[in-house]
C-alpha cells in the first residue's frame, strides 16, 4: 500500500514541476488591438468585401483563436478600435508610447497589434523606426472580416502570435505578419486591395510561418529599434509632411496649399525616378527657400529606387531623394526625421539608412 501512496506521490509531483515548468515555459505576449477589418463583421458569410471594420473587441479576438493557448500566454488591450485609414499622427504616439512601455516590462516577451490593412504598413515603419527593443513586435490585419467564408484573420493571427513567442524573431526589427509570410515592417506595402495575398516586398518576404513554425530566409539590411537614432520617447508631436501625386497635366497648386497649411515637407510621388514636371519645379524651389525640405519619391514602386541628381540637380536644389521608400513610407520617416530635428543633409543620410 505504501508503495502503492509513495509511487501516486512521485507521479503528481512529477506532473505538477512537468505543468509548472511548461507554464513557465510560455511565452507571454501583449496583443494590442487598434481595429480595422480582422476585426470586422459582415452581415453574411458571402461578404468578403463587404463589411464593417472595427467591431470585435480584444477579448473576443483572442477567444476567437483557441490554439493561442498552445503557442503563448496572451493577454488583450483595445487601444483603439478604428479603421486604419483614420489613423492620426496621435494615434501613431499613442500606440508607440504604448508599445515601448510594454517591452520594457520583464513578463512582456513580444507584441502583436492588429491593426487595419490600409495604414498598416505605415504603422509598422513608424515603429520600426522609434521602438528600441530587441523583442518581437508584430503587426497583423486580414484581408476579409472574422464573418466570412475562408476568413484570413483567425490564421494571421495565430501565425502572428507563433512570430511573437518565437525567441528567434528578436532583433529582426518590427515585422508584419499576413497570409503565411513574414516581412519586415520596413518594405512591405499593401499592394492589392481586395485578396489575401495584398502584401508585399519589394525586395521579397523574410520568411514563413507555416504550421506553427516560422522559417527564415533574410534578414533587415536597414537601421531599426535597437540601432535607430530615433526615440519614441522623445517625439510630443510628429510635424505636418503631406504627398502630392505627380501625373500629367501637373501644377503646383496641391504643394503650394499643403504648404500654406503648415506642411514641414512635401512628398513628391512623381512619375519615373520621381521626376518633376518643369511647371512645378519653381514651387518647389521656392517653397524649399521658406524652409520645407522637399523629398523626391515616386508614384513607381517595388523593386526600383528614385536617383539623387538624376531627374533633378537635388544637390544645386537642396532636396532629398527618398531612395527605395514609397511616398506613405517617405512621409512616415520624413515625420520622424523632422521631429529629431533632422536638416536637408541628414534627411538624406537617414533616407539611405532606414
Ligand atoms: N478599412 C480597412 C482598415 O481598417 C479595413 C481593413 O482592411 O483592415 O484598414
Amino acid at each position: 500500500m505504501m508503495k502503492l501512496v509513495r509511487s501516486l506521490a512521485t507521479a503528481f509531483v512529477s506532473l505538477t514541476i512537468a505543468c509548472g515548468v511548461h507554464a513557465q515555459a510560455k511565452p507571454q505576449v501583449v496583443l494590442l488591438a487598434t481595429g480595422g477589418t480582422i476585426a470586422g463583421a459582415g452581415a453574411t458569410a458571402a461578404n468578403s468585401a463587404t463589411y464593417q471594420a472595427a467591431k470585435v473587441p480584444v477579448d473576443k479576438l483572442i477567444a476567437g483563436v483557441p490554439e493561442l493557448a498552445q503557442v503563448a500566454q496572451v493577454r488583450g488591450e483595445q487601444v483603439f478600435q478604428i479603421a486604419s485609414e483614420s489613423f492620426t499622427n496621435e494615434h501613431l504616439l499613442t500606440l508607440g508610447k504604448r508599445v515601448a512601455a510594454l517591452v520594457k516590462q520583464p513578463d512582456v516577451d513580444g507584441i502583436v497589434i492588429t491593426h487595419g490593412t490600409d495604414t498598416l504598413e505605415e504603422t509598422a515603419y513608424f515603429l520600426n523606426l522609434t521602438v528600441h527593443t530587441d523583442k518581437p513586435v508584430v503587426v497583423v490585419g486580414s484581408m476579409r472580416p472574422s464573418t466570412a467564408l475562408s476568413a484570413d484573420g483567425v490564421l494571421n493571427l495565430l501565425n502572428a502570435v507563433t512570430v511573437a513567442a518565437a525567441r528567434d524573431s528578436r532583433a529582426k526589427g518590427v515585422l508584419v505578419v499576413m497570409n503565411d509570410e513574414i516581412h519586415t515592417g520596413r518594405d512591405v506595402s499593401k499592394s492589392i486591395n481586395i485578396r489575401t495575398e495584398a502584401f508585399k516586398s519589394p525586395w521579397g518576404a523574410l520568411g514563413m510561418v507555416v504550421e506553427g513554425k516560422g522559417y527564415w530566409f533574410r534578414a533587415p539590411a536597414k537601421r531599426h529599434t535597437m540601432n535607430s537614432e530615433f526615440d519614441i520617447e522623445k517625439i510630443s508631436a510628429l510635424p505636418q509632411v503631406d504627398i502630392a501625386y505627380g501625373y500629367g497635366n501637373l501644377n503646383d497648386i496641391a504643394y503650394r496649399a499643403f504648404a500654406a497649411k503648415g506642411a514641414k515637407a512635401l512628398i513628391h510621388a512623381g512619375t519615373g525616378n520621381g521626376s518633376v514636371a518643369a511647371p512645378v519645379v519653381p514651387a518647389l524651389r521656392e517653397l524649399r527657400s521658406q524652409g520645407v525640405q522637399i523629398i523626391r519619391s515616386a508614384r513607381v514602386v517595388g523593386g526600383g529606387f528614385v536617383l539623387r541628381n538624376a531627374e533633378q540637380p537635388d544637390d544645386q536644389y537642396d532636396w532629398v531623394v527618398a531612395h527605395d521608400l514609397n511616398p506613405q513610407k517617405a512621409r512616415i520617416l520624413a515625420m520622424v526625421a523632422l521631429a529629431h530635428g533632422a536638416d536637408s543633409k541628414a534627411l538624406q543620410r537617414m533616407f539611405l539608412e532606414y
